[in-house]
């Protein structure tokens, strides 16, 4: 889409001037941003897509004849189609813009529990799932009266996957319909083998739901490679502005499902009898879109693409390295979340200090961290914590911040011990 040529080089300098935040202060020290999985900054670029819309063409999309409306729905649409390419998707159509992540499964949950759940079925998940990922499906089992089963996770923080000569795993039985799983862990940064899980899902008819929150800034999603039918993720998680969000559906799946919210946009016919639904993606999309989002998102798609994902997500892995190499060498530090293949998220504990109290003072040296629960209740009880202290990293991170973070850890370490 863009006409800029890709980067070769990994170049942190000239990514971090792209990123007018990493300049501000916080308590008088320079910010070390260490929160992008709950959200990751914005690129100039970014910012100046999203308020350029509201300054030159703002109005509203799919609406009027008027030259300011065909623009905006053009801008809009140039976005769908940029994602489209950026996941492999094979249609446009196939692309539906929602506010996150979270709207996405829900969406997912209750039109899918509509069309597929019967009493007794069962829908399979994993003990490492957001909650974003368990409530929608638990209401949708409520509703139906199906059963929530969960694939257990083990010490390193992996999916037990119970291998045997005839079948890959036996949580999918009979009656399981829907099988939803993270693409990556937001706590353990873990990356599952999602593929070939959803080939054997598929094998036995099973409808497959990605949750690729935590994926689409680090990997490179491709939904005809992977095979799932529907695969969810947020913007705001990958360069691009909050309250935007996609649910990737195959069409024939997406045809089938009835619509989630109704409303404005998303009708063919509407009489007080009986409506009838526009065609994909319009029936997802009840109501007026955000569409400065979605034309921002479109932007970070295609400044993500001006760099090599694989070079960024190499820089990534080095300083994941780095980090677990100098935590480690803390006294009773433990880390939560040791799977081979991981992203840049890690999370830890410290014998005799609370994630709270680490975080507050971390805070007071410019570092932002995460800390508590992260929306992962269950996989806390798994492994008898009530929080961690989680740093997830971006491109624009480097080795001297991780250095920064270390030693204020360590000084934090002995002021609360
Ligand atoms: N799924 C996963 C794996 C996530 O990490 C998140 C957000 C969501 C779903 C929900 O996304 P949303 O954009 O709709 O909120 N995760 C986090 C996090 O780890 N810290 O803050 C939000």
């Amino acid at each position: 889409m863009n006409s800029t040529a890709v980067k070769p080089v990994f170049d942190i300098a000239e990514i971090r001037a792209q990123f007018p935040i990493l300049k501000e202060l916080v308590h008088g020290k320079p910010l070390v941003y260490f929160d992008n999985a709950a959200t990751s900054q914005k690129p100039r670029r970014v910012i100046k897509a999203e308020s350029s819309y509201y300054a030159t063409i703002n109005a509203n999309v799919h609406r009027g004849v008027h030259t300011l409306s065909t623009k905006a729905t053009e801008a809009q649409e140039a976005a769908r189609e940029t994602i489209r390419k950026h996941i492999n998707a094979k249609h446009a159509h196939e692309v539906i813009f929602t506010s996150g992540t979270t709207a996405s499964l829900n969406l997912a949950a209750f039109s899918l529990g509509q069309l597929l759940l019967k009493k007794g079925d069962e829908v399979l998940i994993s003990g490492m799932e957001h909650h974003a990922n368990i409530v929608p499906w638990q209401l949708a089992c409520e509703r139906h009266g199906a059963v929530l089963k969960v694939i257990p996770v083990t010490d390193s923080g992996e999916l037990e996957i119970r291998r045997s000569d005839d079948q890959m795993i036996r949580q999918f039985t009979e009656r399981t319909k829907i099988f939803a799983i993270s693409h990556v862990s937001n706590t353990l940064g873990t990356i599952n083998p999602i593929k070939g899980l959803i080939a054997e899902a598929r094998k036995r008819g099973i409808i497959t739901v990605v949750d690729g929150a935590q994926a689409i800034a680090h990997l490179n999603v491709d939904v005809q490679d992977l095979g799932c039918d529907l695969y969810a993720f947020s913007g705001h998680k990958a360069y691009g502005p909050t309250g935007t969000g996609v649910l990737y559906g195959r069409e024939e799946l997406l045809e089938r499902m009835p619509p989630w919210q109704g409303g404005g946009e998303m009708i063919d016919v509407v009489t007080f009898e009986k409506t009838t639904f526009a065609k994909l993606p319009f029936k997802f999309e009840a109501g007026t879109p955000h569409i400065a989002g979605i034309i921002g998102l479109g932007e970070a798609i295609r400044w993500m693409e001006d760099y090599d994902k694989a070079a960024m997500a190499a820089h990534e892995h080095l300083l994941l390295e780095h980090a677990t190499k100098e935590l480690l060498t803390i006294d009773g530090l433990r880390i939560i979340g040791t799977a081979k293949e991981k992203v840049g998220v890690i999370s830890f504990v410290i014998e005799g200090v609370h994630h709270y109290d680490l975080g507050t003072l971390l805070d007071q040296q410019g570092i932002a961290v995460r800390t508590g629960h992260h929306c992962t209740q269950p996989l806390m009880d798994r492994f008898g914590v009530s929080g961690t202290t989680r740093a997830s990293f971006a491109c624009f991170n480097t080795v001297e911040e991780i250095d920064s973070m270390i030693a204020a850890t360590k000084k934090a370490v002995k002021m609360l011990r």
